[in-house]
């Protein structure tokens, strides 16, 4: 074993070990994935970041000890391969190579809690407690790629509509969403809590000239229950536009959702391909479908709603068997969304916001927001809360704060979409959960 690189640099991936390769002598550096000693001749498959290579060393081409070397090798352990390609029908990517040299850069303890080749399946428990194996599985770090690109897309498309990046603080002293849903902290000789949207914030921005915001950060919710769908720590990707309406920001996110879309499919072939997922990109505009319309379509089909009801588990379900991609839910009673969602000027009880759906997934709301300020006091009040805690907010509106709309997109519940993945955990590196804060 050797800490040392000297004398050796990573020529190629796995990916990139061609049969019609013009250099034949290659240097890959990874895992080794597999070993399979027949006597005469050993097998190592080497694993990196894309892909793998079959290495052969026949005992008869290769040196009695670089032979004895590759034999003590074992699963897991992290070497350097010198070697040369060879064709190989048989061997993956029909290609092989004969080993020259061979660097055990260090070793892996056995028996593995995890097994990275994905012959014996784990439960997702196990998987997460041991996840830096568990994402050496190309079907587990095709997820991260996909998010990865998806957020890149998304920062080139606000980026290229001359939006501004803001970085708003995660320590705060109000709740936004909702006062269950906190997370309380001590700060110094204070209670604060852990921020559960840049929401405040990013409206603030709106009476500061900078016009067009956006936000890529964690929001934190103490949801208490425990489904496929919620995560305690998650990324919102959060937009704020100034002379705007929520029909502006609804055609902004269905542009960017497609365009993400768009992208994805593009540049991540390979890893959709590992997932089996085929992308469809949705035609724009999105379906907008009124609350009303809604109530009428999950109680049709025996889901038992009530105007009025946020949207059950139920009539989720139920709607995305009507619904088979992209969709708005449009036109929702003002009760049940946020005191900082502008009412209907005609009908109050009804309210400016929208939710962006995939299917049965609600990934995205929004809203026109209250930009007067006797009404956002009067808002807060209808909702049990003191105008007192918000002061610094609701100063911001009293000197010249322009009509705006915004959303907030979740990063995880969209990578869901793209990935197919059927829980959210699957689309977090080290997710937080009710039970769940290690690693
Ligand atoms: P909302 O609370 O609906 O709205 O959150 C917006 C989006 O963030 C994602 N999200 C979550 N994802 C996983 N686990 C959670 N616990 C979780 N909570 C939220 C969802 C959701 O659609 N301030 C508003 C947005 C706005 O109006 O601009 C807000 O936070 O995808």
């Amino acid at each position: 074993m050797t800490d040392s690189l000297k004398d050796w640099r990573r020529t190629h991936y796995s990916r990139e070990v061609k049969p019609e390769m013009n250099s034949p002598k290659v240097t890959l550096m990874g895992w080794i994935h597999e070993i399979r000693d027949l006597g005469g001749i050993i097998f190592l498959l080497l694993r990196d970041r894309d892909g793998i290579t079959q290495i052969t060393a026949p005992s008869k081409k290769v040196s009695a000890k670089l032979f004895e070397e590759i034999r003590s090798l074992r699963k897991e352990s992290v070497v350097a391969v010198e070697g040369t390609v060879q064709e190989s029908p048989q061997a993956p990517g029909g290609v092989e190579i004969i080993p020259q040299r061979i660097l055990l850069l260090n070793t892996s303890h056995q028996p593995l809690p995890l097994d990275p080749t994905e012959k014996v399946r784990a439960e997702i428990d196990t998987r997460l407690d041991s996840r830096f194996l568990d994402l050496r599985k190309h079907s587990v770090n095709s997820i991260f790629k996909i998010k990865s690109r998806m957020l890149h897309s998304v920062r080139v498309f606000l980026e290229n509509q001359e939006f501004i990046e803001i970085n708003t603080p995660k320590l705060v002293a109000s709740a936004t969403e909702g006062g269950t849903e906190l997370f309380p902290i001590t700060y110094f000789e204070r209670e604060a809590f852990l921020g559960q949207s840049p929401q405040l914030y990013k409206q603030m921005m709106m009476a500061t000239s900078l016009d067009k915001v956006y936000e890529i950060a964690p929001i934190f919710r103490a949801e208490e229950h425990d489904t496929l769908r919620h995560l305690n720590e998650a990324i919102s990707i959060d937009v704020e536009v100034a002379f705007a309406d929520q029909k502006d920001v609804m055609t902004l996110l269905e542009n960017l959702v497609a365009n993400a879309i768009k992208d994805v499919k593009e540049h991540c072939r390979e890893e959709l391909d590992t997932l089996g997922m085929d992308l469809d990109v949705p035609e724009t505009p999105f379906p907008r479908v009124d609350y009303a319309e809604v109530v009428d379509l999950v109680n049709s089909k025996g889901v038992n709603l009530h105007y009025g009801d946020d949207l059950s588990r139920a009539a989720e379900k139920a709607l995305g068997e009507i619904m088979d991609s992209y969709y708005f839910i449009t036109n929702w009673p003002s009760e049940i969304k946020p005191f900082y969602v502008m009412p209907n000027r005609k009908n109050p009880k009804i309210s400016h916001a929208f939710d962006l759906m995939y299917r049965d997934l609600e990934i995205s709301s929004g809203a026109m927001r209250v930009h007067l300020h006797d009404l956002l006091v009067e808002r807060i009040k209808g909702k049990g809360l003191n105008p007192d805690s918000f002061n610094r907010y609701l100063a911001a509106f009293q000197y010249g704060m322009p009509p705006h709309a915004g959303w907030g997109l979740g990063a995880e519940r969209f990578t869901m979409c793209l990935t197919g993945a059927k829980n959210v955990r699957e689309t977090v590196l080290f997710p937080r959960d009710r039970r769940r804060l290690t690693p």
